[in-house]
């Protein structure tokens, strides 16, 4: 039996050596590495994080006290210590456990989250209630580097230090990494801090031996708590003359700055976290210093790619985000007026290369969605013409810019829209369902969802040539394999598009569902029943054609998405048909349902939501079937 099958809870960390802490640290490496190379997943994050969680669960007493990851993609070793380490290969599969925190599973993962910059705020809310409550458990928030760019996160830390409530502590989990290097103030700071980062971490270590052998011989000798004040000052002293504003910021904000600690050594980590603990008098801030893909060669030489590396079943084909970034390259060769901004998302939505060709004109602004939008308001405002690629689920956080900035003032913003639908393994806290509810209703939008890669370029292309705010949707992964077209055209805004023709029944579908539909219909023409297949494309404005030939030819419609129920395409005709006083046809909404997702393989969940060819045809069969 290895150690940590010994580990059911955090309290049997307790019994161990600092020689088994160890080898338990290198037993959670091998098992993440492990399962990630099977089940994809978030590995070099996961990594760097194994020494400072394992601290966090010998000092605190979970879940009583709370630790809070911010983002929580690096929790996988905190799942281990808290009795999910046999069955921790499940991670991100159906049925099995999240990737990411989730209390359903276990009381120590304190509360779903899954996107970055929410940590201090979260960790407030939980220290001040435990307050209110008289309770004495303390709270932890771990946030990284990364996340530190998050305009959210600085809300949560000045409210914080007005607050400066005794039980609670923030650890700067500082690796110089978001998933590309990171950006901004923090990553310049570090730099310019770097080397003596590593000769404050040298006095810290000799520092801390010392201090913990005065404080435990403070009380019993005369004048103890003096030397040990004495002692602090001095190493005060001594640490600003070698770093002389390192901690110079967080100190002026507020906090008590304590570090920087090496993030790979359990006890320096035990130690720091002991002593900050102690500080009641202004909230401490730890500066730990961990490395990314820590122990694993390959993800320590490129902790890039190995920050999420794709599971080993997906293909080689041209992802749905190349064939958007190859003809946002064509489009900005001719045109100097195209930029392209990414909110930290540079490689996931294609933009890197694009980074290197064009590198004044592609912007990675960080975990910023909101200044994204607002920035690409100003730059379309300047002239330009701005592209903005983000991931369905984190321009959630943008929607007041998306309102105020960008429709307002009606200007020509392109919101390329990548991982919109269903996007598995990663699950609830990731699925792109909300994008067609939130992006249609602010006036002056143009939404559009093309049934392929080939109709994504022609989209891109249309968006770039006129003047309003304009969304295109995309989903995650592979295309449907087409043929690109080598000349670019326009579609005309608001047109449906019928790609067979039937006269049973009506499939109306956006995006790839389009390609779903139509395979339904062979299946369909099979048993007898011929069933019209249109390409919805624009869900804003709807095309008014397909309207009237929906209320002429048709008594019932079949709409399906890749959307929540509430407010997508099939609410757009549903309205639409209501408006013009009919109650014919009957829509039939095949979406995702008014439910959060939870995560599993793309196949199989499209499987039991019916949003497969199967499920279609039982659908229209129970319909004309009279079910
Ligand atoms: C609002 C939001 N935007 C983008 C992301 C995608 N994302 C996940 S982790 C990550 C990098 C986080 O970096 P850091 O906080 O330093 O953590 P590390 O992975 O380096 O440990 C990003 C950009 C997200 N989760 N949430």
């Amino acid at each position: 039996m290895n150690i940590l099958e010994t580990i059911n809870c955090p309290d049997d960390l307790k019994k161990l050596s600092p020689e088994e802490l160890s080898v338990l640290a290198q037993e959670m490496r091998d098992l993440m590495i492990e399962t990630v190379l099977a089940n994809g997943g978030h590995l070099a994050s996961n990594l760097g994080v194994v020494e400072l969680t394992i601290a966090l669960h010998q000092l605190f007493h979970s879940p009583t006290d709370r630790i809070i990851f911010d983002t929580s993609h690096q929790c996988y070793a905190h799942k281990m210590l808290t009795g999910r380490a046999r069955d921790f290969r499940s991670i991100r599969t159906r049925g099995g456990y999240s990737g990411f925190y989730e209390p359903s599973e276990s009381p120590h993962d304190v509360t779903v989250m899954g996107h970055a910059g929410c940590g201090p705020s979260l960790a407030l809310g939980l220290a001040v209630g435990e307050t209110l409550k008289g309770g004495s458990g303390y709270t932890v928030c771990v946030i990284g580097d990364g996340a530190l760019t998050a305009g959210l996160a600085y809300e949560g830390l000045s409210n914080i230090i007005q607050q400066a409530p005794r039980n609670l502590m923030v650890i700067l989990n500082d690796n110089g990494m978001s998933i590309s290097e990171n950006v901004g103030w923090m990553a310049q700071w570090r730099k310019r801090w770097l080397p003596h980062l590593r000769d404050q971490l040298e006095l810290d270590a000799d520092f801390q031996s010392l201090e913990s052998l005065t404080e435990a011989l403070a009380p019993k000798v005369p004048l103890g708590p003096l030397v040990l004040s004495l002692g602090r000052g001095i190493k005060n002293v001594i640490g600003k003359a070698i770093t002389p504003e390192l901690g110079h910021f967080w100190e002026e904000m507020g906090f008590t700055y304590l570090g920087p600690v090496d993030g790979h050594n359990i006890e320096e980590l035990e130690d720091t976290l002991a002593r900050a603990r102690r500080y009641s008098d202004r909230v401490p801030l730890v500066h730990v210093l961990t490395q990314k893909g820590r122990g694993y060669t390959p993800a320590e030489g490129n902790p890039v790619q190995y920050h999420q590396p794709s599971s080993p079943k997906a293909g080689a084909g041209l992802t749905y985000s190349q064939a958007f970034a190859d003809t946002l390259g064509l489009l900005m060769a001719q045109d100097q007026r195209i930029v392209a901004i990414s909110a930290a998302m540079l490689d996931g939505t294609g933009l890197a290369a694009l980074k290197t060709r064009f590198p004044n004109r592609v912007f990675d602004v960080g975990i910023c969605e909101q200044h994204a939008v607002s920035m690409a308001a100003g730059m379309a405002r300047a002239g330009l013409k701005p592209v903005f690629c983000v991931y369905s689920t984190f321009l959630q956080r943008a929607f007041d810019q998306v309102v105020h900035d960008v429709c307002l003032n009606d200007l020509p913003v392109v919101f390329g829209v990548d991982r919109a639908g269903i996007v598995g393994q990663d699950g609830k806290t990731h699925q792109g369902l909300y994008d067609m509810a939130y992006m249609r209703i602010p006036p002056n939008m143009v939404l559009a969802v093309p049934r392929d890669e080939n109709e994504l370029g022609q989209l891109l292309y249309t968006a770039i040539n006129q003047d309003h705010p304009f969304t295109i949707r995309y989903p995650r992964g592979e295309g449907i394999g087409v043929g690109i077209d080598m000349e670019l055209r326009n579609i005309q805004v608001g047109t449906a598009e019928i790609v067979r023709e039937g006269k049973d029944i009506c499939l109306a579908a956006v995006g790839p569902l389009v390609h779903t539909a139509l395979s339904a219909a062979l299946d369909l023409a099979q048993k007898g029943v011929e069933a019209q297949v249109v390409n919805v494309r624009f869900v804003k404005p709807i095309d008014p054609a397909l309207i009237e030939e929906l209320c002429e030819h048709f008594t019932d419609v079949v709409v399906l998405e890749e959307g929540t129920l509430l407010g997508g395409v099939g609410a757009a005709i549903l309205e639409a048909i209501s408006r013009k006083g009919l109650s014919r046809p009957r829509v039939h909404q095949a979406s995702v349902g008014d439910i959060f997702l939870e995560h599993g393989g793309t196949g199989e969940l499209r499987h039991t939501l019916g949003l497969d060819s199967e499920g279609i045809v039982e659908r229209v069969q129970s319909i004309l079937g009279g079910g």
